[in-house]
């Protein structure tokens, strides 16, 4: 896959995607990213990149101009006339692990961070093909969204990661919150690990896992669970269990 970043602080993606799994998927060939500076596709002595909003107003706008060319410089460059194009906005649709899946099946993606107060309105209508927020919070530049867009997609990419299993039994995959999870030392500090996960017995660990899942979700992010994912049974079960937990 590869996905092409336009941003006007290239700096800011130099560490986080040369560390860790972004990296190994960059290494092995299983993810290209390529940053592009915005500023480069500027025409003017000063490299202006943004400007006065018409009929005033707060902050800057960025201009249209230096987007669209970069843009099509890109999906030139790969000689692909349609790329998904994406807009990182506090405006957007929300980011999710289904999102992520989502995009994660595009062989290319272009993603574009805005700064200031944001886009000219032609980049959103004419350009973008998606706009996505990560969260109900204002962030100074789409640069570190990009970056968690980029993270919760490249994992995804088969072949990514270790096992094939890691990535769908990751909290959010399944809609649930992930299981509690223990390593040695069997006690610690007096700590002991839940005697379930010593028995051996896969059958009642998988279930004891599943409630665990369940429960913990309901208790802290009960809207999860409106979505399904759950029968009747466990459903019941959650009823009994999350009114007296243990
Ligand atoms: Cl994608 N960009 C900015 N600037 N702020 C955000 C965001 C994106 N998502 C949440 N807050």
């Amino acid at each position: 896959m590869r996905i092409d970043i336009l941003c006007l602080f290239p700096e800011t993606f130099v560490s986080p995607l040369n560390q860790s799994i972004v990296k190994r998927a960059r290494e092995q060939g299983l993810a290209d990213i390529v940053i592009h500076n915005i500023r480069d596709y500027t025409h003017d002595r000063h490299h202006t990149v943004d400007d006065y909003p018409y009929s005033g107003g707060p902050g800057m706008v960025l201009k249209p101009e230096p987007i669209f060319e970069a843009a099509e410089a890109v999906k030139q460059q790969i000689g692909v006339a349609e790329v998904p194009t994406i807009l990182l906005t506090p405006q957007g649709r929300p980011f999710s692990q289904s999102v992520a899946q989502e995009l994660a099946l595009y062989p290319h993606l272009i993603l574009i961070c805005g700064h200031y107060e944001g886009f000219d309105e032609r980049v959103c209508e004419y350009l973008a093909t998606d706009e996505i927020s990560i969260g109900d919070y204002v962030l100074s530049g789409g640069e570190l969204a990009a970056l968690v867009v980029v993270d919760a997609i490249v994992r995804l990419v088969p072949g990514v990661l270790g096992s094939e299993d890691s990535a769908s039994s990751d909290s959010h995959s399944d809609g649930l919150l992930e299981y509690p999870q223990y390593t040695r030392p069997q006690v610690y500090r007096g700590w002991s690990v839940p005697s379930i996960l010593l028995s051996g017995n896969h059958g009642e660990i998988a279930q004891w896992r599943r409630r665990q899942a369940i429960l913990r979700t309901a208790k802290r992010r009960p809207e999860l669970l409106e979505k399904g994912n759950i029968c009747d049974e466990e459903r019941k079960w959650i009823l009994e269990n999350s009114l007296n937990p243990k």
